[in-house]
């Protein structure tokens, strides 16, 4: 990426509002404000880091909105460079004016992502953080916002640094014994370095647990609502939701296509998969919905196993626990249409979490979303410590984790110390990936790039 340029963009959204905001990064970020901004009482160049001042707009030599300008100089300034943030009001035409204007007095539109982006070159933040804060303009839960808001704030890049530097620390030891195997080189013998090693191990093993947090939370459950047509699947949808999210009949074989919704169920985010009763059918259109069901099926992270508890189990009940005893992941069975009752005890037993339900009054609601809590944050967030936020951190951990496990195992065999070198460097390298301490162009540029114009 072009550092030398001095990029513009739209911050706030586009579209009617009442003030937008428009930022602006570079060496020359300043200079070119002043061509378009007029403070009313001093130049722009005169005004001081993180200081705003008052004034107009002009396109063409004319003025065309009155705002204020926030200078910040680099180093100083979130990217590390000269910035602008220039605040016009909120209209579409005179904020593409101002920022026309900018680009005519030498700036160039930035892309997705390219302030923080140029933070993180800089030496501003590192990756975890810059990640954090996508996650924070994500979050859905105060949960969510707290998580990402501390590894915003480096509680991740703390954890990973520290251990980075223990890392570091036994390599070069190990070195030392490789080097001179006869003298006593270094402050730390080998029974200490296995003690070390599997000190770190423990702490990866806690950053390793904290991804299901940050799933849970963050990211989200995905979570198949299944069973045969007419057992109040779509109700159960809707009850969780709150809205008619999905068309709810008394005809079996409603629901064709999957309905999605995300909803929160205390602080584990729920992403919804709302499906078609699976079942044998000839109608074409239900046939694929049932296709859809079941590959749904085999990518979820919950089931909630949907059965009619005012009608005896059937052969289609059977098949379908028959189905789901092949999943992996945890299924609760939810015996639903408990204000009809009479055949509850048909359904109970067959899966290790089940409830009663009615989707109609919402009764057993609560259970359930006990139940599903318990299963994803059994011991509550503790917001203390660190915790890893994405797939590509945690493939980074567990690069970590098997290396370090292997130089352990390599130690404790007895077995020389260039051996367990080889993996020691390999696990350190991880941990310079997870926090972008030594990461490729390709894997910043991919980060980056989901971030938003003028982020
Ligand atoms: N009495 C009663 N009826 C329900 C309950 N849940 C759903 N129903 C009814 O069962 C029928 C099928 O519901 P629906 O949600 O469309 O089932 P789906 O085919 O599994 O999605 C509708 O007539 C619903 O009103 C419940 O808890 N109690
Ligand atoms: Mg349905």
């Amino acid at each position: 990426m072009n550092l030398n340029n001095t990029v513009a963009a739209q911050s706030t959204p586009v579209g009617r509002g009442a003030i937008s905001m428009i930022r602006m990064t570079g060496d020359d970020a300043i200079a070119i404000a002043a061509k378009v901004f007029k403070p009313k009482k001093k130049s722009l160049d005169e005004v001081g880091h993180a200081k705003a001042v008052y004034g107009e707009f002009f396109y063409g030599g004319e003025p065309i909105d009155d705002g204020v300008a926030t200078v910040y100089r680099a180093p100083r300034s979130y990217t590390g460079e000269n910035m602008v943030e220039l605040c016009c009001h909120g209209g579409v035409l005179v904020t593409g004016l101002v920022l026309k204007a900018l680009y005519e007095a030498g700036a160039v539109p930035a892309e997705g992502g390219d302030f923080t982006k140029r933070a993180f070159i800089n030496g501003k933040l590192r990756l975890s953080q810059a990640e954090a804060i996508m996650d924070i303009i994500d979050a859905e839960s105060e949960a969510a916002l707290r998580i990402s808001g501390a590894s915003g704030r480096g509680r991740l890049t703390d954890e990973v640094q520290s251990m980075y530097d223990s890392l570091k620390h036994l390599i070069a030891a190990t070195y030392a014994y490789i080097d001179y195997p006869d003298e006593d080189m270094t402050d730390i013998t080998v029974e200490q370095m296995k003690e070390e090693l599997q000190n770190l191990l423990g702490r990866a093993y806690r950053l390793k647990e904290s991804r299901k947090t940050s799933y849970a939370v963050c990211d989200g459950v995905r979570t198949v609502i299944c069973g045969k047509p007419n057992v109040g699947k779509s109700s159960l949808l809707n009850l969780f939701t709150g809205k008619e999210t999905a068309i709810v009949t008394e005809i079996p074989g409603t629901t064709r296509d999957i309905v999605k919704d995300s909803v929160m169920c205390g602080d584990v985010k729920l992403r919804l998969y709302d499906t078609a009763g699976i079942r044998d059918t000839d109608d074409t259109v239900e046939k694929i919905g049932v296709e859809r069901a079941k590959t749904a099926l085999s990518e979820a992270k919950l089931v909630l196993a949907v059965f009619d508890s005012s009608r005896p189990k059937d052969k289609e009940d059977e098949e379908l626990v028959k189905e789901l005893s092949k999943i992996t992941c945890p299924v609760i069975g939810v015996i639903n249409k408990s204000d009809e009752n009479r055949f509850s005890s048909d359904y109970e037993g067959l899966f290790s979490h089940e409830v009663k339900i009615s989707a109609k009054t919402g009764e057993g609601k609560s259970e359930l979303e006990k139940i599903i809590v318990d299963l994803f944050l059994s011991g509550g967030i503790n917001y203390d410590l660190p915790h890893i936020a994405n797939d590509r951190q945690y493939s980074e951990l567990l690069r970590f984790i098997s290396s370090a496990e292997n130089a352990l195992q390599t130690l404790k065999s007895g077995q020389t110390q260039d051996i367990a070198c080889l993996d020691l460097e390999d696990a350190l390298a991880a941990l310079a990936e997870l926090d972008g301490l030594e990461v490729t162009d390709d894997i910043v540029n991919e980060i980056f790039t989901k971030f938003c114009v003028g982020k």
